[in-house]
C-alpha cells in the first residue's frame, strides 16, 4: 500500500475530557475531524509505541464505529503500526480492550502497546448522538493527562496527517488475518473473538463453579440488562454458556448502533426494564421479581446491581466487595494491597479500609487515576460512585467483573444454604454491611445540558463562597438549622503518590462537622452544555438508624446543596435531570 499525507489544518476542541474525546456524531463526521485527533495522537506517544507496534481498535459498537475502525486502520497502516487487533465487528467492551493490552499475545510473541477505543460509554448512539475515542496505554489503562494534554495540545497545531487510502476495507464481520505488503514491511489486520481473552481471565479470577452452583439453585433468579451495549455479547458468554443461566434472564443484549433508542446508562432512570423486572418502578411488576439484577453501560465499564425490590448505591456496592472479597473471591484470596475510591464516591469504602487496616486512596473523578497506584502495587479494589467499579484485575473499571463479584459473595454466603429454607439476599447483605459498618446516605443530582456560562459562574460563585466560614455557616443555617456546621470548605486538588503530579480543580467540597458532605463538580464527558453534578452524603453509626429512606434522609441537605448553590437561579431549572 501506499502511504498518502494529507494536508489538514486544526480543528476547535478536540481536548479530551474524564474519559477520552465525546462529541456529536455529526462533529466526528466533519471532513479530517476523527483523523487530525488519531494522527495527534500518534504524534503525542514515542515512536516506539507507534513504529512497528501492535494497536488494538474496538469499541461498544455505536453508530460511526464501523466507518472509524476502518479510518483507523488505515492511518496506523500509514504510520508505520505492524499490526492491528480488532474485536470482531469491532466489538470490545471497554474492559475487554485493557484486559487485551495486558493479556493478549501475537503469533511471534509481540504484545499490544495500546489501543484506541471507540466509545461514548453511557451516552445515547445515532446519527444525531454521540461518538467518542480514546487512547489506553500499555498498562491497559486510559492515558494519563501528561499524555491527553499533549494530544490535545497536538490538535492545535496538527498540519498533516498520513493515511493508507488505497488499503481496502477489512470485512471486520470474519474472524481472521489480513496482510498487507508496506514499504516498511507487512501490516496484518487481526479480526478475534471479542469474548475469549476476557472470559479467560474472569476464569482466573472468580470461582465459576461456586457461582453455576447459586444459578442453578432454585431458590435463586437472575436477570441482567446490557442496554443493548457491547455488554451483550460478553453476557451470552460468561452467565449462559459458561454459567449455565436461562436466555430469557438476559435483557436488551443484543448490541445495538443506537443502543435501540435509549441512553445506555446503568441506573434507576435509564434502566427501566430492569428496574421493573426488579420490582422498583412504580407500577408493580406482576410477576415475582428475581433475586438478582444488574445493568451494564454502553461500554461495559459500569454496572448497576439491584436485590429483589432493593437498590445498591454504588459507593456501597465497592466497599461491600472490598468487605468481602478476601474470603468471597480467589484472586484476593492473599489479601487486599490496598483500596481507593474517586472524590465524590461516599466515604463507605473508608469505613472498611479503616476496619481492615488496609491502605486507603481518594482520587480526582476518572479511572486514569487509579492506574498509577495498581501498576506500583498500592490497590486492589476501587471504585466510583458513578456505577463503576473494579480492580487490579485490569486498568478499567469493569461491569461484567462488579457482577460475579457479586455472585461470587452471595455464592458465598450461602454455599451450606443453597437447598435451605431462604437465601441469604442483596438486601440481606447490605443491611448487615450497614449495622457493621454504619450507614452513608447519598445521592447525586444531575443537571444534564445547562448553559456552560452560568454553569461556570454557578462554579466561581462555590469557591467564592468558600474565602469565609463564618459567612457559609450563617447562609447554610438560614437555609436549614438541622444540619450540622460547615467544618471545612475547598476545591479538591489530587497529588499523585506515584509519580508526583498534581491535578487541580477536581471539585467544589463542603465538608460539614458531622461527616456529612455537599460536593459540587461539572461533568467532563458530555458532548453538548455542561451538565452539573451535585453530591450529597451522610453518615449514620446508629444501626437503629440505618433503614430510612434515603431521599427522605437527605432532604436538609438537598435543600441546603440546591440554595448555597442557587440552582435554580443559575441554571433556571427547578428540578435536575437524573437522580442517583
Ligand atoms: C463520569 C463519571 C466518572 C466516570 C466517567 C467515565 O465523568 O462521573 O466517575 O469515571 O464518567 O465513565 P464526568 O466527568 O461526566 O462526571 V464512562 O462509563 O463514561 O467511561
Ligand atoms: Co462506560
Amino acid at each position: 500500500f501506499k502511504v498518502s499525507r494529507i494536508e489538514t489544518a486544526p480543528i476547535d476542541g478536540q481536548k479530551p475530557g474524564t474519559s477520552g474525546l465525546r462529541k456529536k456524531v455529526t462533529v466526528f463526521k466533519q471532513p479530517n475531524y476523527l483523523h487530525n485527533f488519531v494522527q495527534s495522537t500518534f504524534n503525542a506517544l514515542t515512536a516506539d509505541k507507534v513504529k512497528g507496534a501492535t494497536l488494538v481498535v474496538s469499541g461498544d459498537g455505536r453508530y460511526y464505529s464501523k466507518d472509524a475502525v476502518q479510518i483507523i486502520i488505515k492511518m496506523a497502516a500509514a504510520n508505520g503500526v505492524r499490526r492491528v487487533w480488532v474485536g470482531q465487528n469491532g466489538l470490545l467492551s471497554t474492559p475487554a480492550v485493557s484486559a487485551v493490552i495486558r493479556e493478549r499475545v501475537a503469533a511471534d510473541g509481540s504484545k499490544a502497546t495500546g489501543g484506541f477505543i471507540l466509545t461514548a460509554s453511557h451516552n445515547p448512539g445515532g446519527p444525531h448522538e454521540d461518538f467518542g475515542i480514546k487512547y489506553n496505554m500499555e498498562n491497559g489503562g486510559p492515558a494519563p493527562e501528561s499524555i491527553t494534554d499533549k494530544i490535545y495540545e497536538n490538535t492545535k497545531t496538527i498540519k498533516e496527517y498520513f493515511i493508507a487510502e488505497d488499503l481496502p476495507d477489512v470485512d471486520i464481520s470474519v474472524i481472521g488475518v489480513t496482510s498487507f505488503g508496506g514499504h516498511e514491511g507487512p501490516f496484518d489486520v487481526d479480526v478475534f473473538d471479542a469474548t475469549t481473552d476476557y472470559v479467560k481471565l474472569m476464569k482466573s479470577i472468580f470461582d465459576f463453579e461456586s457461582i453455576q452452583k447459586l444459578l442453578a439453585s432454585p431458590k435463586f433468579s437472575f436477570c441482567f440488562d446490557a442496554l443493548h451495549g457491547v455488554a451483550g455479547v460478553y453476557a451470552k458468554r460468561i452467565f449462559v454458556d459458561e454459567l449455565g443461566a436461562d436466555e430469557n434472564q438476559l435483557l436488551n443484549c443484543v448490541p445495538k448502533e443506537d443502543f435501540g433508542g435509549g441512553h445506555p446508562d446503568p441506573n434507576l432512570t435509564y434502566a427501566k426494564e430492569l428496574v421493573a423486572r426488579m420490582g422498583l418502578s412504580k407500577t408493580e411488576s406482576p410477576n415475582e421479581p428475581p433475586e438478582f439484577g444488574a445493568a451494564a453501560d454502553g461500554d461495559a465499564d459500569r454496572n448497576m446491581v439491584l436485590g429483589k425490590r432493593f437498590f445498591v448505591t454504588p459507593s456501597d456496592s465497592v466497599a461491600i466487595i472490598a468487605a468481602n472479597a478476601v474470603q468471597s473471591i480467589p484472586y484476593f484470596a492473599s489479601g487486599l494491597k490496598g483500596v481507593a475510591r474517586s472524590m465524590p464516591t461516599s466515604a463507605a469504602l473508608d469505613v472498611v479500609a479503616n476496619a481492615l487496616n488496609l491502605k486507603f486512596f481518594e482520587v480526582p473523578t476518572g479511572w486514569k487515576f487509579f492506574g498509577n497506584l495498581m501498576d506500583a502495587g498500592l490497590c486492589s479494589i476501587c471504585g466510583e460512585e458513578s456505577f463503576g467499579t473494579g480492580s487490579d484485575h485490569i486498568r478499567e473499571k469493569d461491569g461484567i467483573w462488579a457482577v460475579l463479584a457479586w455472585l461470587s459473595i452471595l455464592a458465598f454466603k450461602n454455599k451450606d444454604n443453597l437447598s435451605g429454607e431462604k437465601l441469604v439476599t442483596v438486601e440481606d447483605i447490605v443491611r448487615e454491611h450497614w449495622s457493621q459498618y454504619g450507614r452513608h446516605y447519598y445521592t447525586r443530582y444531575d443537571y444534564e445540558n445547562v448553559d456552560a456560562g452560568g454553569a461556570k459562574e454557578q462554579m466561581a460563585n462555590l469557591i467564592k463562597l468558600q474565602s469565609s466560614l463564618p459567612d457559609i455557616n450563617k447562609i447554610v443555617k438560614e437555609i436549614r438549622s438541622d444540619v450540622s456546621d460547615v467544618a471545612t470548605a475547598d476545591e479538591f486538588e489530587y497529588k499523585d503518590p506515584v509519580d508526583g503530579s498534581i491535578s487541580k480543580h477536581q471539585g467544589i467540597r463542603y465538608m460539614f462537622a458531622d461527616g456529612s458532605r455537599l460536593v459540587f463538580r461539572l461533568s467532563g464527558t458530555g458532548s453538548e452544555g455542561a451538565t452539573i453534578r451535585v453530591y450529597i452524603e451522610q453518615y449514620e453509626k446508629d444501626p437503629s438508624k440505618s433503614g430510612r429512606d434515603s431521599q427522605e434522609a437527605l432532604a436538609p441537605l438537598v435543600e441546603v446543596a440546591l440554595k448555597l448553590s442557587k440552582m435554580e437561579e443559575f441554571t433556571g431549572r427547578s428540578a435536575p435531570t437524573v437522580i442517583t
